[in-house]
């Protein structure tokens, strides 16, 4: 079995190779393709794709290391260039992008539509962010006699695991960023979603990234793991579940060989806060589009609501009114507002949870759903104690808890005693309450009287601490530079002898 195999295994729809280009630098043995198939309907093909297999990773890793010295000496205008070329590609590709964004992961048009917006700006502020960084030097402050520069370069090859959800802006985000910081990288998609991945990487290469240096590696776990692993690999992005992050952490740890960085974002128990003085109509929008955008599969999304008990039947009634007027369906038709949830598996959990909650708590609101596929209703679930919802649960499901004028600070205490802390929403018109919970919670992404979901690349760096991650935001200003290596030469310019340093040390 040869590269060729791995490329017969990546077919459209209509049975076309969708390969136009190699997507590994190196020849491969594999297994037969299997199909990919959409939760739309749970039965129709999207594609057909072969994993790598474990015994292939040494290899894939060794030619992104071989395209490593020169990627890394491309000039950086250069490498933002073509990242701004990939840009301009994902934007001819739109209509395409979209809809196998439908097709694959199950996306509403807005959605995809808003997805393939975001991938575009990742590329187009990395490689901005490329310019400012890495085009020239820094000159450090010294003694006259000598000169201190810091520069930044790639650490080598990165490995980019990318989660489903976000199946091209997400896997792009790592991707670029990487690549923008002169690593050469293998990027491993979720299991559920590698055609668009390979959609991806076909047009990054389309844009100029030579084919060793962004290499795509299907596959499930275990590729995951041999990736991590390996001696090679010289640091790991990572987008997924904090148990995931953990065991990528304890593999960096017991990897022989160079200590590499894991940038990871992982997930979220996300509440809002709702005081007396908050606008109704105001958060009634910004809870649905919160906890239903997407069918509730962001690590953004809304999971608790807290309504201040004076406010809360009345706000809770209009929020159940505008849960009854969702339509859930077909993600492809322009009237639906959640599509499917990812899989068979994704929604076997979310049912699960729901009949646990509907034996000990109150269900206030359960929309209806299409027989066939992988659609999970809107729910509305009031708790007795918000203590009892303990971790992400990954779908439409919104909880309630009530909370008294006086018991701000317990609230904040739970909050706080969840352990993540990436998104937060506060709807309040008091100023004083706003800073109180914005100082006492550590969370990442705080929103103020409006949804907590679609952070803007840019304007809104995303990601959050504790048990959401490890920082820095992605779509900030200081991403870039952990995907990168510092050093510092210090030059005697001195005209002979003596060393500026030590003198001016005394
Ligand atoms: C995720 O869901 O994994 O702010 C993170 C948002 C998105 C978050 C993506 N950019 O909703």
């Amino acid at each position: 079995a040869t590269l060729s195999a791995l490329l017969d295994g990546l077919r459209a729809e209509d049975g076309t190779a969708l390969a136009a280009k190699p997507i590994v630098a190196v020849a491969i043995d594999e297994a037969k393709p299997a199909p990919v198939l959409s939760p739309v309907d749970g039965r129709t093909v999207v594609g057909s794709v072969s994993f790598l297999s474990v015994e292939a990773v040494d290899a894939v890793l060794r030619a992104g290391q071989a395209a490593f010295r020169s990627w890394s000496a491309t000039p950086a205008e250069d490498r933002a260039r073509i990242l701004e070329k990939m840009a301009d590609l994902l934007e001819a590709n739109r209509d395409r992008l979209m809809s196998l964004l439908s097709r694959e992961a199950g996306k509403t048009l807005p959605d995809g539509l808003s997805e393939v917006r975001e991938a575009t700006d990742f590329c187009r502020y990395y490689a901005a962010e490329a310019r400012r960084h890495f085009a020239e030097p820094i000159r450090m402050p010294g003694p006259t006699g000598e000169r201190n520069e810091l520069s930044y370069r790639g650490r080598g090859v990165f490995v980019a695991i990318s989660p489903w959800n976000f199946p091209l802006a997400i896997f792009l985000g790592q991707v670029t960023a990487a690549l923008a910081a002169g690593n050469t990288v293998v990027a491993k998609p979720a299991e559920q979603t590698p055609i668009i991945a390979f959609e991806a990487i076909r047009l990054l290469h389309e844009a100029g990234v030579p084919v060793a240096a962004c290499q795509l590696a299907t596959g499930d776990g275990r590729v995951g793991a041999a990736l991590v692993s390996h001696p090679l690999t010289a640091g790991v992005a990572f987008t997924g579940s904090t148990e995931t992050a953990w065991s990528i952490n304890r593999a960096l740890a017991a990897k022989k060989g160079p200590i590499v960085p894991l940038i990871a974002e992982t997930g979220g128990l996300n509440a809002m806060i709702v005081d007396a003085t908050a606008l109704p109509e105001q958060v009634t929008d910004d809870v649905v589009a919160s906890a239903y955008r997407s069918a509730g599969q962001r690590c953004s999304a809304l999971r608790i609501l807290y309504l201040q008990e004076d406010v809360a039947d009345r706000m809770l009634e209009m929020i159940e009114g505008a849960a009854a007027e969702l339509t859930v369906g077909d993600p492809r038709q322009p009237s639906t507002d959640l599509g499917p949830v990812i899989d068979a598996e994704a929604k076997a959990n979310l049912d699960r949870h729901v009949a646990a909650m509907k034996k000990s708590e109150t269900i206030r609101f359960e929309g209806r759903v299409p027989n066939a596929g992988t659609y999970v209703a809107p729910v509305i679930v009031e708790l007795k104690d918000a203590k009892t919802l303990d971790r992400e649960v990954f779908g439409p499901i919104l909880h309630v808890a009530r909370w008294k004028a006086k018991e701000l600070d317990k609230v904040i205490e739970q909050v706080s005693a969840t352990g993540y802390g990436l998104t937060l929403g506060i709807h309040s018109r008091i100023d004083e309450t706003v800073e109180a919970i914005v100082e006492k919670l550590a969370v990442g992404n705080v929103y103020v009287n409006r949804n907590v979901i679609g952070a803007v690349v840019g304007t809104q760096p995303f990601g959050g601490s504790g048990l959401s991650g490890t920082g820095p935001k992605a779509g900030g200003p200081n991403y870039l530079l952990r995907f990168a290596e510092e050093q510092v030469v210090s030059v005697n310019t001195a005209a002979a002898g003596g060393n500026a340093s030590l003198m001016a040390m005394g």
